[in-house]
């Protein structure tokens, strides 16, 4: 089978894959240059989230793909799943985070945590796109530490009432359920399923962003948000239960990142053969080309470790400190191979008429969200001396 990757498959990882994940990818790659690589640009500098998006990825099968198909979801496996983060992230982390919270922060609770009841209810309409969701963990003072929060749900005669701010929510705005965590009355984390029409539930857009412009990102103000015992996710119980889930977004985010880097090195390859200094193209100086074949090394290990990972996780034997080590190298890798293309692209590279400066400013995000590359330094540390050089 023809590879559609060229040279940013130097290892040929694309022979590793079965027809199903090359066919996966390859209608994903088709609907991103079609659907989304020609606007993304637009929608980035105005600062809006593409909402007619949502149902045509439902249709993908994107959101929760990797979950079972009893659910309405597209039941493929992990490393499939792992190739359309990295496609849909070829285009734009924003839009692959979108993907990323509805898939592996609110279906996966509802799946790992809910009752057969919740799964059924939300788990086929979160799949189809025909509901929107997302999840609040981070709060204005917690984000790194999200032990230390402060929201509160309290027991009342019917349910629960929840108190509190959470910052940063990705879709928060867009959602018509937020997954919530918050401490109960005795002092436990505990997730929950909270209708965003709940009467005290507001969402507050945050505009001031130079990344991640081309997706909604809220602050969630909860003032006695009454709900009934149903909302409860009834095996969300201990912080462990929030951090599962940010195992398998930071597991998409791996794979996603690449796609980021794939985009600003083919771009920056491209541009450095057909551009002219001093009578020779650019790609022919010894600078212009060390600076390529590092971008390119550093792609393809991040691809066997991507792979790897993805192998894991479908044999049930990855642990999150695997996870830790590949977000937080893929990303870095991508964003200072976002720079790199940046500054090859000379003064052109500072225009949105190139993806460069827009994967950079967007990575600069990634690279800080779902654990920042020094939470993952620490993790990952913790697990080789067994030592906790953070908290207590
Ligand atoms: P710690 O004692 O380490 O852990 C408490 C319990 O949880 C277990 N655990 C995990 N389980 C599954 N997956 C993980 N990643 C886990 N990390 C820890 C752990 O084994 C323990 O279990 P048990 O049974 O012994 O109780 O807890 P700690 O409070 O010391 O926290 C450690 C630390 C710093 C690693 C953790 O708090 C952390 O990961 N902080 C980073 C926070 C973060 O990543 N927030 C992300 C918010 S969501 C987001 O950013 C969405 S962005 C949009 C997008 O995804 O596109
Ligand atoms: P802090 O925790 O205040 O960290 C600040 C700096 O201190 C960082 O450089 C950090 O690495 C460093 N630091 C902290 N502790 C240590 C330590 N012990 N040792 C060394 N250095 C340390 N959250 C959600 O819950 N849901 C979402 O949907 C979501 N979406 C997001 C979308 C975007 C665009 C962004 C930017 C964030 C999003 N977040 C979301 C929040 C994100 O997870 C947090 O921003 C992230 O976990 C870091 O927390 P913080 O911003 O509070 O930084």
């Amino acid at each position: 089978m023809q590879t559609m990757l060229g040279i940013t498959d130097f290892y040929r990882v694309d022979e590793l894959l079965t027809d199903e994940q090359r066919l996966t990818r390859d209608t994903m790659r088709r609907f991103v240059d079609r659907e989304i690589l020609p606007h993304v640009g637009r929608w980035w500098l105005d600062g809006t989230f593409p909402t007619d998006l949502v149902p045509k990825l439902g249709a993908l099968g994107v959101y929760g793909a990797n979950l079972p198909a009893d659910y309405g979801c597209a039941g493929l496996d992990n490393v499939a799943y792992g190739l359309l983060m990295q496609e849909l992230e070829r285009a734009d982390s924003g839009i692959r985070s979108f993907a990323s919270v509805q898939g592996a922060l609110v279906m996966y609770p509802i799946y790992a945590y809910g009752s057969e009841e919740q799964r059924r209810a939300y788990l086929p309409l979160l799949a189809s796109g025909e509901i929107i969701g997302c999840f609040g963990l981070t709060e204005p003072s917690a984000g790194s530490d999200p032990a230390a929060m402060t929201t509160r749900a309290r027991r009342t005669a019917k349910g629960w009432s929840i108190t509190g701010n959470k910052m940063w929510i990705t879709s928060g705005s867009l959602s018509q359920i937020a997954i919530i965590w918050a401490r109960d009355d005795e002092d436990r984390i505990r997730g929950f399923i909270v209708p965003t029409d709940t009467p005290g539930f507001a969402a507050h857009d945050i505009h001031t962003k130079a990344s991640m412009r081309a997706s909604a990102t809220s602050e969630l103000v909860l003032e006695d948000v009454e709900v009934s015992t149903d909302a409860e996710l009834p095996k969300a119980v201990g912080l462990g239960r929030a951090l599962g889930c940010l195992t398998q977004a930071r597991y998409g985010i791996a794979w996603g990142a690449l796609g980021a880097a794939v985009a600003c090195f083919e771009e920056a390859l491209d541009y450095a053969k057909g551009r002219i200094a001093f009578q020779r193209p650019i790609a022919a100086t010894q600078i212009i080309q060390e600076r390529l074949v590092n971008m390119l090394t550093r792609i393809t290990t991040g691809q066997l470790l991507a792979l790897r990972l993805g192998q894991m996780k479908d044999a049930g034997t990855m642990t999150y400190p695997q996870v830790s080590m590949a977000k937080r190298n893929n990303v870095r890798l991508a964003l200072e191979i976002a720079r790199e293309a940046r500054s090859i692209l000379g003064g052109y590279g500072i225009t949105l008429e190139y993806h460069a400066i827009r994967h950079m400013t967007n990575l600069e995000s990634v690279d800080t969200y779902e654990g920042t590359y020094d939470i993952h330094t620490l993790i990952v540390g913790r697990e080789i001396t067994g030592l906790a050089a953070f908290g207590e």
